[in-house]
């Protein structure tokens, strides 16, 4: 003992704190100065996820994208980074991530974007630049969240997808949005199935629901599309990866990284059968009925309306006056095109036209609260 006590005694004083430090050292051996200090993980995009957790997860549920044989605008785009416009760099299949909490009744949830952007929508009355998506609404297993900051405390392959949304001529009078219970669609550990119409990439959880859209739509011998990659692109106004494009004005997207399930689209969800798919976003259900039935009149003439959207780009948005302009384009278009052989055509946007301007429409189709029977999403090429 005295000859310990001398030796400690004589020990440089460094030597002896450094004899200390080793004898505090955990028995795993590590020492404590090589752990970060409490460095929450980066959040560059400020909505309290850590950046590198939304990726596992983007990448976890990443849908499959069906895609048209005949596709005429070939891939998704990939767009150049860090530059405030849009600027399509090679159509390579590329898609846009976005993840983000969301609180609610039940919730707090974590909500994840798929868009797919293309250089151009090149169907008829088609435009540069096209904007789709797609978005699920994840929940832990046992729905044992009760704060946000729990969320990033479950880890990624334990959570599950309660619900899908696709848009479909979203914002329009032709939106013919859906959702569907994730286990419907064989979509609650990872992607569920999205076909992509034709020209117009409206996003479909099945393939037979492709009709749909003011009727003209078409999904043909889908082919799966290799996606290179899931680019997180942020959050408004804090953007990710350079992506500071989604805020150009050039293209309806800074609108669309909201929350698509909110309260009401994830009552209307909760309420619908877990086995079907179900129209959502039905904010002009009466206009769309009208135009489906002027679809009808004019699928033997091999027309459709499949491009009415085109003309009434963010029509949801618009006030009665902005819809009735909006209408009346496209009526006058339809006119000039058909206006010798399609009288009826007139008929239906006359039609049209009086609901919009406030009065009654008749030849209300039950499609706009229908639903239809959910297509077994994932069970033909289901990954092994
Ligand atoms: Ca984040
Ligand atoms: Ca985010």
């Amino acid at each position: 003992m005295g000859l310990a006590s001398a030796t400690i005694k004589e020990m440089p004083f460094l030597v002896w704190l450094s004899f200390v430090c080793l004898l505090a050292l955990p028995l795993s051996g590590q020492p404590k100065s090589s752990v970060p200090t409490a460095q929450p993980g980066t959040d560059l995009d400020g909505d309290t996820l850590p950046d590198a957790f939304e990726q596992e997860l983007l990448e976890r549920f990443q849908p499959r994208f069906f895609l048209s044989r005949n596709e005429c605008a070939d891939l998704p785009a990939e767009f150049a980074a860090n530059e405030p416009e849009p600027r399509p760099l090679a159509a390579n299949g590329v898609i846009y991530g976005q993840a983000f909490s969301v609180e609610g009744k039940g919730g707090p949830w974590i909500e994840l974007h798929y868009f797919h952007l293309w250089a151009r929508d090149c169907g008829r009355w088609g435009h540069p630049l096209d904007v789709e998506h797609v978005s699920a609404l994840l929940a832990t297993p046992e729905e044992t969240t009760s704060s946000a900051a729990s969320l990033t405390s479950t880890p990624v392959n334990e959570w599950r997808a309660l619900y899908w949304y696709a848009a479909a001529h979203e914002d329009t009078v032709c939106d013919v949005s859906h959702g569907a219970h994730a286990r419907a669609l064989g979509a609650e550990r990872h992607g569920a199935k999205v076909f992509v119409s034709r020209a117009k990439h409206a996003s479909y959880l099945s393939r037979e629901r492709c009709k749909f859209g003011c009727g003209g739509d078409e999904c043909k011998d889908p082919k799966e599309m290799e996606v290179p990659r899931v680019i997180n692109l942020g959050e408004r106004g804090r953007p990710l990866n350079g992506a500071i494009f989604a805020s150009s004005n050039r293209w309806p997207m800074a609108q669309k990284l909201g929350s698509d399930f909110t309260e009401t689209v994830r009552q209307q969800l909760a309420a619908g059968s877990p086995k079907k798919i179900v129209a959502v976003n039905s904010g002009l259900p009466p206009v769309r009925a009208t135009i489906l039935a002027g679809e009808e009149i004019l699928s033997g003439a091999g027309t459709g309306m499949r491009h009415t959207d085109g003309a009434l780009q963010n029509g949801a948005e618009a006030t009665d006056n902005a819809l009735n302009t909006s209408h009346e384009a496209t009526g006058n278009a339809l006119k000039s095109g058909y206006r010798a052989t399609e009288s009826a055509v007139g008929r239906a946007f006359r039609a049209t036209g009086r609901f919009l301007k406030g009065g009654k429409t008749s030849n209300a189709r039950a499609e706009s609260a229908g639903a239809t029977e959910a297509a077994p999403n994932d069970a033909s090429t289901a990954k092994p």
